[in-house]
């Protein structure tokens, strides 16, 4: 059950991309990533108000959002730690599927609870503009919200399932987008402590 759906933006959803074992091995790697770099809660820049979503990263560089501002770095906030490695899996999707010849230096992990949300935003903290994020669901499913290059323009929302991949490149990297609203109790994936959530990875190159 693999179906896509793409626009001419360079937008394009993989659907059940990762079958079932494939999401259970992936998920069973997150959940060790975990244990070295624990899942945190962000706050936002300036006021210092918590995110709603909790993150955390593997790779070179990670996603941090900070009272200071966002940045990319190599160590953890909280304990200092340098980040674990990308799971091999997660690199051959990158090679299948990003049509870039460097391998991503960030993956963020955000995981939602039932409540959490993520604004309409546009990602323009990679100096590798260009270079395409890939994104895979793990968990409930989500309604997701694709804008266009102002925050004026139209939207579509479209729902994202555990297994599914997008692949935002061309233009569509440099798209608003945000995730209105977790489904919960729509997937029995997630380890308890987890449910009801979503867990969303994003393979991302920060230096061109
Ligand atoms: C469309 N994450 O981490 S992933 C983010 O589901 C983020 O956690 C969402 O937006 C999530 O920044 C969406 C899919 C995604 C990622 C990057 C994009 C869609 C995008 C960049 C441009 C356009
Ligand atoms: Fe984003």
């Amino acid at each position: 059950m693999s179906a896509s759906f793409s626009t001419p933006d360079g937008f394009r959803l993989l659907s059940g991309y990762f079958d079932r074992p494939a999401q259970e091995a992936l998920v069973a790697s997150i959940m060790t990533i975990l244990k070295t770099a624990p899942i945190y809660q962000p706050v936002m820049p300036r006021s210092g108000r918590a995110l709603s979503v909790k993150m955390s990263n593997c790779g070179a560089l990670g996603w941090i959002s900070e009272k200071a501002g966002y940045r990319y770095g190599a160590t953890h906030p909280e304990t200092g730690q340098p980040w674990p490695p990308i799971p091999e899996v997660l690199l051959d999707l990158w090679r299948a599927q990003s049509d870039w010849p460097d391998l991503p230096e960030a993956c963020l992990i955000n995981h939602y609870d039932e409540k959490a949300r993520l604004g309409l935003h546009i990602d323009a903290d990679e100096s590798a503009t260009y270079a395409p994020v890939l994104s895979v669901s793990l968990g409930d499913s989500a309604y997701f919200r694709l804008g266009g290059p102002s925050r004026k323009g139209p939207t579509q929302r479209l729902t994202l399932h555990s297994g599914d991949v997008v692949i935002l490149g061309g233009a569509s990297r440099r798209f608003y987008h945000g995730v209105d609203k977790i489904l919960p109790g729509t997937s029995s994936l997630l380890p308890e402590s987890f449910r009801p959530g979503r867990i969303n990875l994003t393979l991302r190159r920060v230096h061109q």
